[in-house]
């Protein structure tokens, strides 16, 4: 990455799963210092403002078992459009959520900009549930099932056309939640996923040299990084929806991001899932801010 033309799209969405509060997400991102950490790295920052998000919930939507179905169907058309005309215009997308359901819209905007686009999803969870294997009908934990063309199909074809994403150009790294269904589907897919066990066994600098070497075999053109903070051990991110523990380090990731930094392979990013009703004192926002500026080239000396 040299000087990027970054433009920041918030998602206040909360639409994918129950807890309250993810909404306010992107404003305490905001209130962390985004634009002025990317802006002293050398970078222009436009804020675009927030995609708009439905008030209304209805829960579990009529004929479906996936909670505010048609909100969330709505939310995602309209930031994959801003995606796709952000990534147009030649700028650096960066999404901050809002719950990770906000991945399919990202995803959306981006996959026709590409020939072959990897994506890094940096999380406790690996997101592969469908309405037939979700244990809790939250589409938050569905995004990446719909972007390989798994799940309902009004999800499945945003912008009118499927799949977003090649199974083999994901690496999952974090992964310490996984439910059934989705570990079938893990394996009958080929999805490469770092577990805690490969992170614990390997280092994060090794698993990060894996990750890189496979996108360069996969001659990817193109990367987007989809970081949950709930990657992160709670410790030092509380302020999430889904927490579980035994998590990536606060040094780890910064590590991480350092050295997608240095590989100049990511061309866009989301920073999902920061909830600040959940949080103690914005820690999880302040975190996320400060991995995006080890991820846009901050160095510690
Ligand atoms: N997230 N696997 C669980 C579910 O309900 O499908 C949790 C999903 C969490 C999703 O953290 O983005
Ligand atoms: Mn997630
Ligand atoms: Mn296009
Ligand atoms: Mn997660």
């Amino acid at each position: 990455m040299n000087k990027l033309n970054v433009s920041i799209i918030g998602v206040p969405m909360d639409l994918g799963q129950n807890r309250r509060g993810v909404d306010m997400g992107p404003s305490a991102i905001r209130y962390a210092g985004v634009v002025e950490r990317l802006k002293a790295l050398g970078h222009t920052v436009k804020d675009e403002g927030d995609i708009l998000i439905s008030q209304t919930r209805e829960e579990k939507s009529p004929n479906t078992t996936l909670r505010n179905l048609e909100q969330v169907i709505e939310a995602n058309t309209a930031l994959a459009n801003k995606v796709h005309s952000v990534v147009t215009e030649g700028e650096f997308p960066l999404v901050l959520g809002g719950d990770h359901s906000i991945a399919i819209g990202t995803l959306a905007g981006l996959s026709d900009q590409y020939e072959n686009l990897g994506v890094i999803w940096y999380d406790a969870h690996a997101d592969l549930n469908t309405a037939e294997t979700s244990p809790s009908g939250n589409i938050h934990g569905m995004p990446l099932a719909v972007s390989i063309g798994l799940g309902h199909d009004d999800l499945v074809n945003i912008r009118d056309f499927a799949p977003k994403i090649k199974p083999e150009n994901i690496v999952i790294i974090g992964a310490r939640s996984v439910d059934p269904g989705e570990r079938e589907l893990i394996k009958e897919k080929g999805i490469k996923v770092f577990s805690m066990h490969e992170i614990d066994k390997l280092g994060m600098t090794e698993v990060m040299n894996q990750t890189m070497a496979y996108f360069l075999e996969r001659k990817v053109d193109g990367v987007h990084l989809s970081l949950d903070l709930d990657g992160l051990d709670p410790l030092y991110t509380p302020g999430v929806g889904t927490p579980v523990p035994g998590g990536i380090s606060y040094r780890e990731s910064h590590l991480a991001m350092e050295m997608l930094y240095s590989s100049h392979l990511i061309t866009s990013a989301e920073f999902v899932e920061v909830n600040p009703i959940l949080d103690e004192k914005n820690r999880t926002a302040d975190a996320a801010v400060a991995l995006m500026g080890s991820l846009f080239g901050e160095s510690l000396i």
